[in-house]
């Protein structure tokens, strides 16, 4: 049975996955790690909360993360912890810190538990290890749609860090045998946890306001256009992309793995026509978000993910919307009436 170690649980895309990772293995196979417990849960360093295992750690502490490995039999992490594209241009240090030396600590772990343990039998010793890139690798130099190969071309620390870490893990397979995989999430739109420090945070800050009849006013232009993704369409990438054999694999970086592109206004348009009210939404760009939405592709090329893994979006624009506003609107009522 597989034992899991998932760093990030408490963020937007880590509160899902542990769901979905419980489901598959039992919840007590799965064990979320973050600098606090999950929402909800007691304050403490316990390694148990109502909910499942999990480990109140910081990746930058490598002795913490290994002794968490070791404590679970972890054979496979799921490495999310990070600071986001928002957040890192504001500590960028910490960014470089959290999303660089997290990431080594973690691929180092993965080579020298699964080496030591021997848990795995014939060749492949180490532990497994999945850990997400992001749009923000790409910059102007890159060109729509950006390809696989791409020119990589990151304008901030976090896209620093994405690159780099790509050749990490590319490295680590090659070196070490480390069976490392990754995707280069576009933006990703879900109603379970609020979005951690992106530039593409709008897109769930919009869905929420049009659910909620509230006006929104969104820090990018209308006619701003980024690759996105609805996150049920991610958590079946990332785990379909963890089942797919290795030696289908042809990229050891990370995977482009396409969904969506819709502009700011497009959403806001789907929106409105869902939004029994209608839905007001206003402009006012922030010029440092708007500047690394611009840099970034409008769509991206996957077809290598389609052909090594199968790799096929289900949701699109309308059928985003229709679900977001479903789920955030019951949640909204059900806060409202309790
Ligand atoms: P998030 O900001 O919602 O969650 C990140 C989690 O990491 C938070 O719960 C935070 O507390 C935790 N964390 C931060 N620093 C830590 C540390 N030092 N030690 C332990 N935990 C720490 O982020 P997310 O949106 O869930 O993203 C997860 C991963 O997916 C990241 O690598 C991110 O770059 C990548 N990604 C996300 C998106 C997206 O749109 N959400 C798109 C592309 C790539
Ligand atoms: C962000 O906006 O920083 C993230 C991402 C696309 O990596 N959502």
């Amino acid at each position: 049975m597989q034992r899991v170690l998932v760093t990030g649980a408490n963020g937007q895309i880590g509160s899902e996955l542990v769901a979905a990772l419980r489901e598959r293995a039992g919840v007590e196979h799965v064990v979320g790690a973050d600098l606090r417990p999950p929402p909800g849960a007691p304050a403490g360093n316990g390694s148990a909360t109502a909910s499942g295992p999990h480990e109140v750690l910081d990746v930058r502490d490598r002795a913490a993360l290994e002794r968490a490995m070791r404590e679970h039999h972890v054979d496979t992490v799921f490495h999310l912890a990070s600071l986001l594209s928002a957040s890192g241009e504001e500590a960028p240090d910490r960014a470089w810190d959290v999303n660089t030396n997290g990431l080594k600590h973690v691929l180092d772990l993965a080579r020298a538990c699964g080496e030591n343990e021997g848990r795995r039998d014939g060749a492949d010793h180490s532990v497994r290890v999945f850990w997400p890139s992001s749009i923000a690798a790409f910059g102007p130099a890159t060109g729509t749609p950006a390809p696989q190969q791409a020119v990589l071309d990151p304008q901030t620390m976090y896209g620093v860090t994405k690159v780099s870490g790509e050749f990490l893990c590319r490295y680590y397979h090659q070196k070490y045998g480390v069976d490392v995989r990754g995707l280069r999430y576009p933006g990703l739109v879900s109603h379970a946890a609020p979005p951690g420090g992106g530039t593409t945070d709008y897109a769930v800050e919009m869905c929420r306001a049009a659910a909620e009849e509230r006006s929104y006013t969104c820090f990018l232009e209308p006619a701003t256009r980024l690759p996105m993704m609805y996150m049920p369409d991610a958590l079946r990438a990332t785990l379909d992309l963890m089942d797919a054999p290795a030696e289908a694999l042809t990229a050891r970086t990370s995977y482009n793995v396409g969904a969506l592109s819709f502009t700011a206004a497009e959403l806001a348009e789907a929106l409105a026509a869902r939004a029994p009210g209608g839905f007001d939404c206003r402009y006012e760009p922030d010029p440092e978000r708007q500047q690394i939405a611009d840099s970034w592709p409008a769509t991206v090329d996957d077809q290598p993910a389609r052909d090594d893994w199968g790799w096929q979006p289900q949701y699109d624009l309308g059928a985003l919307a229709d679900d977001m506003i479903g789920h955030l609107q019951a949640g909204f009522k059900s806060k409202v009436e309790g």
